[in-house]
C-alpha cells in the first residue's frame, strides 16, 4: 500500500461497490440445484458430439413433480435445467432446429421438458432457471459467427418468452470450432441485452455480469470469498469489465488486490458441484453419491463462505431423481436443520439487532466500537458460529475473532476473515455463557445483520 491516501481511495471504492436488487435476491437463495438431463442421459456420456439420434431420448417415467418435490424437501430454492447442453439437443421443441425432443418417441414428439419442469416449479413455489450452452456441436451455423449468434438469440428468446419467470440464466464459456473450421465469436453483449429485455429479474451467471464462477467444480469457495472483487479494465472482446476477473486466482478481493487493479465491483461467487462424479446420470455411479459428511463440508465451504451452493442432481433414464440421490438430499436437510434450528444467541442479552431474527435490522458498530458482547443467559454448549453482514451496505469486515469468557478472561474460540452475506465457522465444542465478537479489521464501521451460535448434534 503506497500511502494512506491510496488506502483511503481503495477503501472508498470498495465501500461503493454494492449488490443490485437482482444480486441480493439471488444471494438470499443460498442453496440451489442443477438438473443435467438430455441426450447424454441416454448415451451414458458427459459430452455429446451433436451426432446423436434424437430418437434416443425416451424417458420411461418422466415426472418433473418428483424432481421439484425432492428439491423442496431439501430446502433448495431454485432449479436450473440444462435446456441445451454442448451437444445441441433441445429439451423444448425449438422452432429453429430439428435437433430436439420433437423428433423423439417420447410423448410422440409432442413433449416439452422445459415446460413441464417450469410448470412443476411454479406449482411448488420453486424458482426456475435455465442453462443454455452457447457451444453447440450440432448446429451447422456454429462457427459462422453472425449467423450462429442470431440462431442462439432466437433459441434464447424462446426459452425466455415461453416458460414463465426465469430467475437465473447460466452461460457456460466453452467455445469450440465450428464445422467451417472457425472459432465462434459469441456476441455476449447481445445475449445479455436479450435477457435483460425479456427477463429483467434473471441473474446472468458464470459468463455474465451478475454472478461469477467460483473457479472449481468441487463446490468450494476460497476461505475469504469476497463479493467485492477487482480486475483489470476489460479488453473489449466482451466489452465488459466484470468478465476479466481471474477465476483461478487465490485472492480476488483483499485490500492489496483492490489496490493493484483498476476496477472494483460487486460480483458474488457461485459454487457448482455434482452430487455424483458426473454432471449427467450414469447407472455405474449409483453407489458414488457423495457422502453426507462430504456434502456438509461443501455446504460449510460454500454457503458458509459467502457463496451460493449450486448442487447438481442428474435425473436418470426413467426421468426421475434416483432414490439414492433423493435419500442423500433428505439426510443433508435433516443434518442442517438439526444444527441450525436452535440458535442460542437468539435470546442473548447485548446482541441488539444482530440477534432479533429480523432481515431488515442490523447492529451498527460506532466508529470506535468494534465489538459485540453477548450474554447467553446460562452456560451453553456451542460449536458453530453464523455471521451475516447487511451487504446492501457493502462488504466491510476483513477479520474477526469470537472469544469466550473463561476463568476471568477472554479466550479465543474461533477466528476468520471476511464475512459478506454469510459466514459459518465450525469449531470444537465449548461451554460458555458470555461471548464477544471482536472485529479486528474492517473497511468501514461494521453493519452486522446477524450473529448466531449453534451446536451440531
Ligand atoms: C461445464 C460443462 O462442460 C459441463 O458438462 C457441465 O455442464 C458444467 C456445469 O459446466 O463447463
Amino acid at each position: 500500500m503506497a500511502d494512506s491516501q491510496d488506502n483511503d481511495r481503495v477503501l472508498a471504492r470498495a465501500l461503493a461497490a454494492r449488490p443490485t436488487a437482482r444480486q441480493l435476491a439471488w444471494q438470499r437463495l443460498e442453496y440451489i440445484a442443477f438438473a443435467h438431463f438430455g441426450i447424454n442421459t441416454f448415451t451414458d456420456r458427459e459430452w455429446g458430439d451433436g451426432a446423436e439420434d434424437p430418437a434416443l431420448f425416451n424417458p420411461t417415467e418422466f415426472d418433473a413433480d418428483q424432481w421439484v418435490g425432492a428439491c423442496c424437501d431439501a430446502g433448495i430454492k431454485l432449479l436450473i435445467l440444462t435446456a441445451k447442453h454442448h451437444d445441441g439437443f433441445c429439451l423444448w421443441p425449438s422452432a429453429h432446429t430439428e435437433h430436439s425432443l420433437k423428433n423423439s418417441p417420447w410423448r410422440d414428439g409432442r413433449g416439452d421438458v422445459v415446460a413441464e419442469v417450469s410448470a412443476a416449479c411454479a406449482r411448488a413455489g420453486l424458482k426456475f432457471g435455465i442453462y443454455c450452452s452457447p457451444w453447440d456441436r450440432h448446429e451447422c451455423s456454429y462457427g459462422d459467427s453472425p449467423a450462429y449468434n442470431a440462431f442462439f438469440r432466437a433459441q434464447l428468446g424462446e426459452l425466455l418468452s415461453n416458460y414463465g419467470p426465469i430467475a437465473e440464466v447460466w452461460f457456460d464459456g466453452a467455445c469450440g470450432e465450428g464445422p467451417n473450421g472457425k472459432r465462434q465469436e459469441y456476441d455476449w453483449d447481445s445475449y445479455y441485452a436479450l435477457v435483460r429485455q425479456l427477463q429483467p429479474e434473471a441473474a446472468i451467471a458464470i459468463c455474465g455480469p451478475d454472478v461469477r464462477w467460483v473457479g472449481n467444480e468441487s463446490g468450494l469457495a476460497r476461505d475469504d470469498e469476497w463479493s467485492v472483487v477487482s480486475g483489470p479494465r476489460g479488453q473489449g472482446e466482451r466489452g465488459v469489465d466484470f468478465l476479466e476477473v481471474d477465476n483461478g486466482a487465490n485472492d480476488l478481493g483483499s485490500r492489496d488486490n483492490l489496490a493493484e487493479n483498476e476496477v472494483t465491483f460487486w460480483y458474488p461467487a457461485e459454487c457448482d458441484v455434482s452430487i455424483r462424479p458426473g454432471w449427467f446420470y450414469h447407472a455405474s455411479q449409483d453407489l458414488q453419491v457423495k457422502s453426507l459428511d462430504h456434502l456438509l463440508d461443501i455446504y460449510y465451504r460454500s454457503v458458509g463462505r459467502n457463496s451460493v451452493l449450486l448442487l447438481n442432481v442428474p435425473p436418470d433414464q426413467r426421468g426421475l431423481f434416483h432414490e439414492n440421490d433423493v435419500a442423500r438430499l433428505k439426510e443433508l436437510r435433516a443434518a442442517l436443520d438439526a444444527t441450525f434450528d436452535q440458535d442460542v444467541a437468539r435470546t442473548a442479552q447485548g446482541g441488539d439487532a444482530a440477534v432479533d431474527g429480523a432481515w431488515d435490522t442490523y447492529w451498527s458498530a460506532g466508529s470506535d466500537v468494534d465489538e459485540l458482547a453477548l450474554d447467553l443467559g446460562a452456560e451453553k454448549t456451542v460449536d458453530r458460529l453464523l455471521l451475516q453482514e447487511a451487504i446492501e451496505e457493502g462488504q466491510r469486515v476483513e477479520r474477526f475473532v469470537l472469544e469466550g469468557w473463561h476463568d476471568g478472561q477472554w479466550k479465543e474460540i474461533v477466528r476468520g476473515g471476511c464475512i459478506g452475506y454469510k459466514r459459518l465457522e465450525r469449531f470444537s465444542r465449548v461451554v460458555v455463557r458470555r461471548v464477544r465478537l471482536r472485529i479486528e479489521a474492517s473497511r468501514a464501521p461494521v453493519r452486522l445483520r446477524r450473529i448466531g451460535l449453534f451446536c451440531a448434534p
